[in-house]
């Protein structure tokens, strides 16, 4: 494996955020050393890495910092071209078009998450939250079918950078799915989504990194909830 014992990544398991970075280190084969970030106590190199949004993931590459995650996949992308599959389309119409789809699923989808798990006051405000996630995941739907051109991800053949954004807030759609008594990609709404799940979900770079245990997860919502984080 490539990565040289230079990769660090600074998370926390079941970040959307997280997760995405990890899953494009593996698609790109990558070995890195993983440290597990406590949130209610950040550690002095979160804190010295990032001291601007003090937030994971943060990948150190040679100890250097890199923050934010989309960022981050570009510059692993960049970096390590010539490894594995490229993560954003090296036409820049097509890659402008994915950053766009990127940039709309942490708009609307990482709000509605927040609003669906964190930031909800009572059953009103978080029915309200999954309302912006169905209309969200609509609008979605449509983009897979656009930008998959009837192949398995929205990157085409193989994962990219939209199927990674999206990808990483799987392990909380399951545990939301749990709390509202509903799927949130249904089959019946939204088709194209649901398989693309299913293929997602058993890729070799996404297995293990994906939460699949939403009693833990949700196990893990209450101590976030606790600390106030993600408010
Ligand atoms: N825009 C950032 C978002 C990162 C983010 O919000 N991370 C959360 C964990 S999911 C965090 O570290 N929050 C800091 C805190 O809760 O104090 C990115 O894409 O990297």
């Amino acid at each position: 494996m490539a990565g040289g014992g230079d990769l660090k990544v600074l998370g926390v398991w079941t970040s959307p955020f997280v997760i995405r970075v990890r899953i494009v280190l593996n698609l790109k084969g990558l070995a890195y050393e993983y440290a597990e970030e406590d949130l209610g106590n950040k550690s002095a190199l979160l804190l010295g890495s990032n001291p601007v949004n003090k937030s994971v993931p943060v990948l150190l590459h040679g100890g250097r910092p890199i923050n934010e995650s989309r960022i981050i996949i570009q510059y692993i992308d960049e970096v390590w071209a010539g490894s594995g599959p490229a993560v954003l389309p090296r036409d820049p119409y097509e890659r402008a078009v994915a950053r766009f789809w990127a940039a709309y699923v942490d708009d609307k989808v990482g709000s509605a998450w927040t609003g669906m798990l964190f930031r909800c006051k009572n059953e009103e405000e978080r029915a309200e939250a999954v309302a912006r996630a169905d209309e969200a995941l609509r609008t979605l739907e449509g983009a897979l079918e656009e930008c998959s051109g009837g192949k398995p991800f929205f990157g085409g053949d193989g994962i990219g950078l939209v199927d990674v954004v999206l990808g990483g807030y799987l392990g909380w759609f399951a545990a939301i799915d749990r709390i509202i008594g509903r799927r949130l990609i249904d089959p019946a709404r939204t088709p194209l989504l649901a398989a693309w799940e299913q293929r997602f979900r058993a890729a070799d770079a996404v297995r293990g990194v994906v939460p699949d245990d939403v009693d833990k997860v949700l196990a893990f919502l209450q101590t976030l909830l606790a600390i106030g984080s993600m408010k």
